[in-house]
């Protein structure tokens, strides 16, 4: 089954991230998901701009850029010059009042544009939107943390939006909570990809490259 496995970087190991960025690639990871988070938009910091600039100096696979930060469209070019053309941006509809101009900013910049959708987020207010991206992250816990528990009645909102994604051309993406039960249950529904972190890939001690292979060779 065809489906891609992204890394939350913000679950790494900083004290030897330039090794963690290896053995992720090497042991089979799509992208790396960097997770910013600005104290307002959420309640919490996470990596910062330095941070995205060292992975993106490190990696040879592409950025997922996941901005939780409150009006992105005022500082969308700090992000977009650390960038490559096809990395992925994705920023939240909530945190700005006018989320088509920055994603028409992500689009010149030629990156891929997303929006990520919370969990209290219906599909209905993001619908215009839809017609835009190319990438719709759904939350599946609250943003701000990793290690949080899985919020079920999120899975309806995935199945509108998979019966939504061939005509308007989109693929749907899961961040939060990500544990095999949910790629098996979603990825042959038609979720193309999976955020990881520490539910799954790390602090496991256990090679990147064994999970992600034991991940790939799920039997579906
Ligand atoms: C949450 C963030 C996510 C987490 C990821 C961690 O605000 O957007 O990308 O880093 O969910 O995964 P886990 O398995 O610890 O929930
Ligand atoms: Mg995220």
């Amino acid at each position: 089954m065809q489906f891609e496995l992204t890394a939350s970087m913000m679950c790494a190991n900083y004290g030897h991230l330039m090794r963690e960025v290896k053995e992720l690639e090497e042991g089979g990871i799509d992208s790396f998901h960097i997770d910013i988070m600005d104290g307002r938009f959420v309640p919490n910091f996470a990596m910062s701009l330095n941070d995205m600039r060292y992975i993106a100096g490190a990696a040879k696979k592409p950025l997922d850029v996941h901005l939780m930060i409150e009006h992105p469209n005022n500082r969308i070019p700090l992000f977009l010059d650390c960038l490559r053309q096809g990395d992925t941006v994705y920023i939240h509809p909530e945190a700005e009042y006018h989320p088509s101009t920055t994603l028409q900013s992500i689009i010149r910049a030629g990156m891929v544009p997303g929006i990520a959708v919370n969990p209290g987020t219906s599909v209905e207010t993001v619908m215009e939107m839809l017609r835009i991206v190319k990438k719709v992250l759904v939350m599946s816990v609250n943003p701000g943390n990793a290690g949080q528990m899985y919020l079920p009645y999120v899975g309806k909102k995935i199945i509108k939006l998979l019966a939504l994604k061939e005509d308007m051309d989109f693929e749907v993406y899961w961040d939060g909570a990500c544990s095999a039960d949910k790629i098996l249950e979603f990825a042959p529904k038609g979720v193309r990809g999976f955020v990881l972190g520490t539910t799954l890939l790390f602090g496991k001690e256990k090679p990147y490259g064994e999970t992600l292979k034991n991940i790939r060779d799920l039997r579906f």
